[in-house]
């Protein structure tokens, strides 16, 4: 078995970097103490933070053209449970693995269960996937699962969604999210309303399945797949079903899956506003849903986001608590550096939108002071709370630097050896 990280190396590196590490965070405390903020108390919160990996990051995506495998690409479930361990291992903020089912081949869910506690990992999410036919599957959803004009499709698919329901009881999960691809490719090939009524119909059946702790998260995507319509396409039609559901029904917010320029950091208030924000997949686009790694583009958009979410968690809303997690797909860098820099760069604009100062931007805004209200923005988001992250890091046991510990370590040239058959591995594409 692949090792994972080993604690003296994360001490020694760790030891070289602390004496600055320190003084950095002294300065930084020291700045913002003069704004009346406590670092110790943002350092305290960024400890907390968690973001959820998706079992299907850790091995390298690719695109309908061609996937070029990565060396030691985790081959199955157990592997790409021993990548997420050390992934937390070093980042220390994403004890949670979201797993996708069929892709990941499971047989003894309990086995399953045990080695995730061994390795200190929880469950997140559970994906259930109905937008391409397993081998010798009955009934085809290749003209759609939850939506097909063929009631056997359907059926199909609703059992997978109660199948997901299981699994996720056994792994101590707490939310099935539900993506289709389900739509059509011509128009007039689907009549929109007739196929959102069935859509609805599986919906309910599945919704009735889930436990009284559970959700149900719906994800909208514009499109792809389906290249004309989209059954739901948007947060329009998300938060419509979620609505017609019930209170375990929320809507998620993928960011690559808006048009280029949407407003997606309103979207999220909205979405906060009506108690129906289920979670996230984080990634970023730049033109459609590119997913590739979080804030590589558009750091300031996810930091908007967050400015909505730590509004919303300071306000104490009410039913407010999303998931959050990461939905990439790395094609040219090691899946594990990729996704521990991308929890960092979540963390990292979870921790600059609690340094707003929310009592000055409320008196801007009362003011119709515009000019300053984005300047007391931009003032978080461009102060380096490199420090803060870093002693949350070191605090909990990881790496103050990850990505340097992880390349120390030879991780990688260990998992080529003991993983030499790569391939399709059920990574995501989409
Ligand atoms: C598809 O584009 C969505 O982003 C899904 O959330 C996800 O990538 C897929 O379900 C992987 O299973
Ligand atoms: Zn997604
Ligand atoms: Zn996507
Ligand atoms: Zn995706």
């Amino acid at each position: 078995m692949t090792q994972r990280i080993d604690k003296g190396l994360i001490a020694e590196q760790n030891a070289k970097l602390e004496a600055n590490l320190k003084e950095d965070y002294q300065a930084l405390g020291n700045k913002l103490s003069r704004d009346g903020i406590n670092i110790d108390e943002i350092t305290a919160k960024a400890e907390a933070f968690q973001i959820a990996v998706p079992s299907w990051g850790t091995g390298t995506g690719g695109t309908r053209f061609a996937r070029f495998p990565g060396e030691g690409e985790p081959r199955n479930i157990w592997e790409k449970l021993e990548d997420s361990a050390v992934i937390n291992d070093l980042s220390q903020c994403t004890e949670r693995v979201s797993p996708h089912f069929p892709w990941d081949k499971v047989d003894d869910f309990s086995e399953l269960k045990q080695t995730s506690d061994s390795l200190g990992l929880k469950w997140d999410s559970i994906n259930s996937n109905t937008f391409q036919d397993q081998p010798g599957q009955e009934h085809s959803f290749k003209y759609g699962s939850l939506s097909n004009t063929s009631a056997a499709s359907r059926d199909l698919a609703i059992q997978h969604n109660l199948d997901c329901i299981e699994y996720g009881k056994a792994l101590d999960s707490k939310t099935l999210t539900v993506w289709v691809g389900d739509g059509s490719n011509h128009p007039g090939q689907q009549h929109f309303q007739h196929a959102f009524e069935r859509y609805l119909e599986s919906m309910k059946t599945i919704y009735a399945g889930l436990p009284a702790d559970w959700e149900l998260h719906i994800e909208h995507k514009m499109f792809e797949p389906a290249f004309y319509s989209t059954i739901i396409q948007d947060w329009g039609s998300n938060v419509l079903a979620a609505m017609e559901l019930g209170p375990q029904a929320k809507s998620l917010v993928d960011l690559g899956h808006h048009a280029p320029n949407v407003n997606i950091e309103m979207i999220v208030s909205r979405l906060i506003q009506f108690k129906k924000l289920g979670g996230f997949h984080f990634n970023d686009s730049k033109y459609g849903d590119d997913d590739l790694d979080s804030g590589s583009l558009h750091p300031y958009q996810q930091f908007l986001i967050f400015n909505e979410l730590v509004d919303a968690e300071y306000r104490n809303q009410a039913e407010f608590g999303p998931n959050y997690m990461l939905d990439q797909s790395h094609n040219v860098t090691d899946p594990i550096e990729s996704l521990m820099n991308s929890a960092a760069s979540v963390q990292r604009s979870y921790v600059s939108a609690l340094i707003v100062d929310r009592t000055k931007l409320t008196e801007y805004q009362t003011a119709n002071d515009a000019l300053m209200c984005s300047n007391t923005l931009k003032k978080a988001f461009t102060t380096d709370v490199s420090p803060i992250l870093e002693m949350a890091r070191l605090r909990k046991g990881g790496a103050i630097d990850p990505i340097a510990v992880y390349r120390q370590s030879g991780y990688r040239a260990q998992a080529g050896a003991e993983r030499p058959n790569t391939g399709g591995n059920g990574s995501g594409i989409v």
